[in-house]
């Protein structure tokens, strides 16, 4: 059995509970509860604020954790990356008032910046020789500058409009972040086992991801063209129909490629072209 701590409500809570659904995996109950018992994985999910995921699973509360890569980085256990999970995807970035006068990354040398993730910002500034003031402060960074607090700020980004609501300008991206499956550097060789297994259905369903199935009827004559000009897991899927002038032929198509393919094909002569979804690729 592996325990593995998710956020119990938040951001990350749906696309957690999706992708453990996804993965057969479905959880009983509401997140008031501390734990649930999984149905489809030997498995118990521990409901905790983002925040104490890191450690709770440095300590062994839980053997497993899915938490922003941004926590993990700011918490500073001694975790292993397992996975990265594709969803929750933002930036931690530094942002100044707009009409700051922002000149360079020294702009920043004995300003007052505000962040709810001082450990990553300190190590950056330090590993630029900026002595700036850090003000940790728990929520709403953004006004900070706005209210005389602080001079700029170090927060999550994602579509940006919350800094533009506040006048800020985004003047630098110090780290990249999404959802992560995290371990400690060692388990148990049974949960070991339990994860690598977690791991196989979780890849199977993001390799997925973006990936449609394209299913059509084209002259045989241009089948070889179509095939050459495919991309395919190993190459296209060939079938003859009952009309010998024609074949049937399928292929895995990423998603924003779909369009230009699906013209490319009707000019070879493809006709009846059934897009599907794709639920898993298991290699
Ligand atoms: O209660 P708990 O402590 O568990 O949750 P929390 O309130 O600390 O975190 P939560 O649920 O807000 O975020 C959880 C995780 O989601 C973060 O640690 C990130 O890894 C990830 N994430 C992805 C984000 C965002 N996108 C995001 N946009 N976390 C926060 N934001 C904030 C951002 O700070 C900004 O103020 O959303 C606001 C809107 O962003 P814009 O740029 O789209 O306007
Ligand atoms: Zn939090």
């Amino acid at each position: 059995m592996i325990k593995i701590a998710i956020q119990s409500k938040g951001r990350l809570n749906e696309d957690t509970t999706r992708l453990l659904a996804d993965a057969g995996i479905t959880l009983g109950a509401g997140h008031r509860q501390l734990i649930s018992r999984a149905r489809g994985f030997d498995m118990e999910a521990l409901y905790l604020r983002d925040d104490d995921i890191p450690q709770a699973v440095s300590m062994g509360v839980a053997d497993a954790g899915i938490v922003g890569l941004n926590e993990v980085e700011e918490r500073g256990e001694p975790l292993r990356t397992v996975m990265r999970l594709g969803f929750g995807a933002c930036r931690l970035s530094l942002a100044v008032p707009k009409d700051a006068g922002y000149d360079g990354l020294l702009w920043f040398d004995r300003r007052r910046v505000a962040t709810s993730y001082p450990r990553i910002l300190s190590r950056f500034f330090d590993s630029h020789g900026i002595r700036a003031e850090i003000h940790e402060i728990a929520g709403s960074v953004e006004v900070a500058p706005a209210v005389g607090m602080a001079d700029a700020i170090f927060d999550i980004v994602s579509s940006g409009g919350t800094l533009l609501q506040n006048g800020l300008t985004e003047v630098h991206t110090v780290m990249q972040s999404e959802a992560v499956l995290v371990a400690p550097a060692a388990l148990q060789p049974d949960k070991e086992r339990d994860l690598d297994k977690l791991c196989f259905r979780f890849r199977s369903i993001i390799d997925s991801r973006g990936l449609k199935y394209v299913v059509m009827n084209i002259p045989a004559t241009r089948v070889a063209e179509a095939a050459d000009m495919l991309p395919a897991m190993k190459s296209p899927t060939v079938l003859p129909l009952a009309d010998p002038a024609w074949s049937s032929l399928g292929v895995v198509i990423p998603q924003d490629e779909l369009w230009d393919r699906i013209e490319q094909l009707k000019q070879l002569g493809a006709q009846d072209i059934l897009v599907l979804a794709l639920e898993n690729i298991v290699r």
